[in-house]
């Protein structure tokens, strides 16, 4: 089987998932294309089976903006026919599988039969693809690719219910995480580097910073912790909200308390010394992180929205709380630091849980099930 993934190549979940399924198919002998505007963040150095194909923006005097949805349809035709692709598996459905669409309409012209897989991964459907202008073009999307899955129940849900797409199915295919390589580790150095006393407690958020992630929230959590516990807030990644964020701490004057790490490619290291991961987006389709903290035996405290509650079990590897009660979130943030054998006990059903539902073998399967199912047009 050869294919070719598309996906946004910077600091996201689709790009995470992405890179981290074509790096495990590569390494079950299955031959994967990128094709991306840039290499993904988590493709480095030389991997087996991996091929990366750069699509480059196409600008002109007479357009206000370079055009990257068209010359992505050219590089995909361009690949597929270079390299006798069968299938392509776009990553969010808004360009990418309407460019592949086009492409597998111009191929099939010349005889070629290319299928074409989309994943849904939130953000498409929930927010860009409700805008008005994009409706339409979306759910189309939807509707025409061969085959469709979404990273959790409540994503399949919502898409159905917002594009009334039925009777078109969509199959589950939940994220997973390398446990290998987010396990617990202690390196009591880590924190030092980091500036943290041992004794200090340490509560991480990590996002891109978009409105959506409501990082404002997060400090106002914080705020309230502190004033019980010797702790700090690390703040992991950047994005439109980090000034915002920037201001408010100096108000507060928590300068000193709170650390802003910028964007990291790997976040094991800093996700081993924290105590706990705080969540507060408005929706989540699944929380890619969530699982990466459990993993590590890392309790999670978010708002209960979206696919949140199918990755966190609220009492037993977190704390689910009402959307915007800042309070609730304190006081389950503060118990879990007050209570190491707590933390201890919920970090641990935390990696069973990640083991038992999440794991990178079990959902690269469930992947490379799906695409022969539809390769054979089931
Ligand atoms: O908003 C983000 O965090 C980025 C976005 C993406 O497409 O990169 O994340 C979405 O996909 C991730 C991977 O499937 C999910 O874990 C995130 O929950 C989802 N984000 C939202 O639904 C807001």
């Amino acid at each position: 089987m050869k294919i070719g993934i598309v996906c946004y190549p910077g600091y996201g979940g689709s790009g995470v998932v992405a890179a981290e399924l074509g790096k495990a198919l590569g390494q079950k002998g299955i031959e994967v294309h990128f094709i991306c505007l840039e290499r993904p963040f988590r493709l480095e150095g030389i991997l087996p089976g991996i091929y990366y194909h750069e699509v480059e923006p196409v600008d002109y005097p007479l357009f206000k903006f370079p055009l990257y949805y068209l010359p992505l349809a050219g590089k995909i035709i361009e690949v597929v026919r270079t390299y006798h692709i069968d299938l392509i598996h776009t990553h969010y459905a808004i360009p990418h599988t309407v460019a592949a669409l086009m492409a597998k309409e111009i191929l099939s012209s010349e005889g070629k039969e290319l299928k074409v897989i989309t994943t849904l991964h939130g953000t498409d459907v929930t927010l860009v693809g409700q805008r008005r202008e994009l409706f339409d073009v979306t759910r189309w999307s939807i509707l025409k690719s061969d085959g469709v899955t979404a990273v959790s129940e409540y994503l399949k849900n919502v898409t159905c219910e917002i594009f009334a797409i039925s009777p078109r199915t969509i199959e589950v295919i939940y994220n997973f995480v390398d446990l290998d390589e987010y396990r617990p580790k202690t390196d009591e150095s880590l924190k030092e580097k980091l500036g943290v006393p041992e004794k200090q407690k340490v509560i991480i958020h990590i996002s891109n910073f978009r409105p959506v992630k409501r990082a404002l929230d997060v400090l106002e959590i914080f705020s309230k912790v502190q004033t019980e516990v010797d702790s700090v807030l690390v703040y992991v990644g950047e994005g439109p909200d980090t000034g915002k964020v920037l201001n408010e701490v100096q108000k507060k004057n928590l300068t000193n308390k709170v650390k802003f790490l910028g964007k990291m490619p790997k976040v094991s290291d800093v996700l081993s010394i924290s105590d706990v991961l705080l969540i507060t987006s408005e929706t989540e389709s699944f929380g890619l992180v969530a699982l990466e903290a459990m993993a590590m035996e890392v309790p999670v405290v978010a708002y209960r929205v979206g696919g949140l509650p199918e990755v966190v079990v609220d009492g037993q590897t977190g704390y689910l709380v009402d959307y915007l009660d800042l309070e609730k979130a304190a006081e389950a943030v503060v118990k879990l630091l007050k209570e190491p054998w707590l933390k201890r006990d919920f970090g641990r059903w935390g990696r069973i849980r990640a083991k038992e539902r999440f794991s990178k073998e079990k959902q690269v399967i469930n992947y490379l099930n799906y695409y022969e199912k539809i390769l054979k047009g089931l």
